[in-house]
This record gives C-alpha cells, structure tokens and sequence, in this order.
C-alpha cells in the first residue's frame, strides 16, 4: 500500500445525507415561484455550490432574475433549510463513517473535511462530529468551486501533508474532479457510473477499512 497521511471528506453525501432536506427547501422556493422541482433534478444540485444551485434550478423554471433578488432567495431558501439542519442528531452519520475514522484516528491518518457547503460548521455540531477533524474548510473558506481543487489543497496544507499522499471520499463527479485535479487519490461514494474516474468506488462505509486503500 503507498503511504497514506491524510483522508479528506466531502460532508453532504458521505459523511451524511443532506441532499433530502436540500430538496425540501429547493422544491418549496421553486414551488413559490411557479414551477415544479423533481429529486431528479435534485441530482443536478449535489456537490454545486449555494448560488450555482440557485441558477440550475432558475434555469428548470426559465425564471430570470436580477442579481439583488437571486441573492434574497437563496438567503430564503438556507433559512428554510437550516430548519432542518437544526434538527438532525448524530443518529444521521451514515452507516460505518464513524467506525472508519475511528480506525484512521487509531492509526495515525489525519483527518480533514473539504466541503462546498457554508453551513459545514453547523451540521459537523449537530452531528457531534467536529473533534474527530483535523482540519476543516468548507465553502465559507474558498473562492473556487470543485472540480477546483482548492478546497482539498487547502485541507492537505492545513494537515501540512503532501496532496499526493491525500485520500479524497467523494459522492459528486465534480469533487472526484477536484480530487484528480489537485493530484489527489479518490474513493468514489455512490456508483460506478457516476464516479468512474475514482480510483475505486463503493456504495458505502459500511465494512470498509484502510485495507481497500490498497490502489
Ligand atoms: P450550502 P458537499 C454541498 O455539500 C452539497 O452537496 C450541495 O448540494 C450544496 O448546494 C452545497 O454543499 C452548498 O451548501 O447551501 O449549505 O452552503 O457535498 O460539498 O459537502
Ligand atoms: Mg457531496
């Protein structure tokens, strides 16, 4: 196995579904302005910052807007989501994240999070998670959207480590991307379809441990 310094985490999608209560909050904002939103172009959002999302979704409506009210809408459509956000409890870390960091943690791997996600902080709180990391930076911290690496080059920094000797968890295609981009090794979170150009891909956490790590 080549060694191994640091494992970097994408949030929404790996460590935890928020991708559900997005949804809820997206379909309602899209609903009040007249037109119907579906899981499926949901799929669309995941990985995409705050305000590209926004755009994706006015664009499924053919809403246009100015600049001043598309920011008044996604400020209106966080406040709905962080209804939910406030409500989660640890019990929603997906099956086998804890047990795998716990693993890292016993043998010395760093741990960082790299999230497009401005509410990162807020959701690690809730889920009782934020003492496991290292290092942390989330879209409050970058200026430049996977698949730009700088989300993860800023985590490997922060661990002082070498990107090379980085593993990226990753569940959306741009973040595999990022990954790639910042010369990053990448477990893909999801399916093979999607995250083909992962070094591996799996559909979960479940039973998973640094001995797959082996590519
Ligand atoms: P926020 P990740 C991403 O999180 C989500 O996948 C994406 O759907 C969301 O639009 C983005 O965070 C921004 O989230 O509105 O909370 O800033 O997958 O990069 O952890
Ligand atoms: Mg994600």
């Amino acid at each position: 196995m080549e060694k191994i310094s640091a494992c970097i985490f994408d949030l929404d999608g790996v460590v935890v579904d928020t991708a559900k209560y997005h949804y809820i909050a997206w379909k309602s904002l899209a609903n009040e302005l007249g037109f119907d939103f579906t899981e499926e172009d949901n799929e669309r959002l995941k990985g995409v910052s705050r305000m590209t999302s926004l755009e994706i979704l006015l664009g499924i409506g053919e809403v246009e807007l100015d600049e001043a009210t598309k920011l008044k809408l996604a400020e209106k459509k966080n406040k709905n989501y962080l209804e939910y956000i406030l409500k989660m409890t640890p019990d929603e870390i997906l099956p086998g994240v804890k047990e795998f960091m716990n693993e890292l943690r016993s043998k010395g791997v760093k741990i960082a999070l790299g999230s497009a996600s401005k509410n990162a902080m807020t959701i690690l709180n809730q889920l009782e998670l934020t003492n496991y990391f290292d290092a942390i930076v989330d879209g409050t911290h970058v200026s430049n959207a996977k698949p730009d690496p700088e989300v993860f080059l800023k985590g490997a920094k922060l661990l002082k480590v070498d990107p090379i000797d980085c593993v990226v968890f990753e569940d959306a295609e741009a973040g595999v991307e990022a990954a790639i981009n910042g010369n990053m090794k990448c477990v893909g979170i999801g399916s093979p379809e999607v995250l083909g150009k992962a070094n591996i891909v799996v559909p979960g956490f479940v039973g998973f441990s640094m001995a797959q790590l082996n590519f």
